[in-house]
């Protein structure tokens, strides 16, 4: 079994302004800077027969790039925060790709949940039990809703394996899928 997920690595100069909100926030566990992402699938714990069917059609898959921007934050558990997150610009673009991996995803065998898509980036997670100072939190991602960054060209897909260790989950890049160009007219 591979733990893997499908998603698109961001560019350094959002990564940078990613960072400047996690300083913002009072985040007990920070997502490294190296690890900021943002997952279109996750395949779970999923055997490697069903992720070699699954990389075969994201290789075989004809996407072209597209723009896309981060906006907001957010926290996922209302009462009980679990995750703050930076929310993504709509994108009818983004969300026609997702649809398209997980459905290549599941078909392929891999255990995808069936959880509603919802696309962020992770800043930062807060282990049990929930923060103290739960005001503070909630004031200091209102502050952020003004938050967004410029919009980038979206060139590849990657496919990570995550390894869970002691500190923190480790990603490792098992494929890049390149979009197709946009032709000029
Ligand atoms: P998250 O950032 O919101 O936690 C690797 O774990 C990536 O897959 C993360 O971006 C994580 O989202 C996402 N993911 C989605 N569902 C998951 C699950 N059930 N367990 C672990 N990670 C999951």
């Amino acid at each position: 079994m591979i733990r893997a997920f499908l998603g698109l690595a961001l560019p350094q100069a959002v990564r940078g302004a990613l960072q400047v909100q996690q300083f913002l926030l009072p985040l007990p566990r920070k997502v490294e800077p190296e690890n900021l992402h943002l997952t279109l699938v996750f395949l779970g714990n999923c055997p490697e027969i069903a992720l070699e069917a699954a990389h075969e059609e994201f290789e075989a898959l004809r996407q072209g790039r597209f723009s896309l921007a981060l906006e907001g934050l957010g926290l996922f558990g209302k009462d009980k925060p679990r995750v703050a997150w930076a929310g993504v610009a709509a994108s009818a673009d983004l969300m026609h790709l997702q649809a398209k991996v997980e459905t290549i995803a599941r078909r392929a065998g891999c255990p995808v949940d069936a959880r509603k898509f919802l696309p962020h980036v992770t800043l930062g997670r807060f282990p049990p039990p929930p923060p103290v100072d739960a005001m503070r939190l909630e004031r200091a991602v209102a502050l952020g809703q003004g938050f967004r960054t410029e919009p980038w060209e979206v060139t590849e897909l990657t496919l990570w394996r995550s390894h869970l260790t002691g500190n923190g989950p480790q990603y490792e890049v098992l494929a890049r899928y390149p979009l197709t160009p946009i032709a000029s007219s």
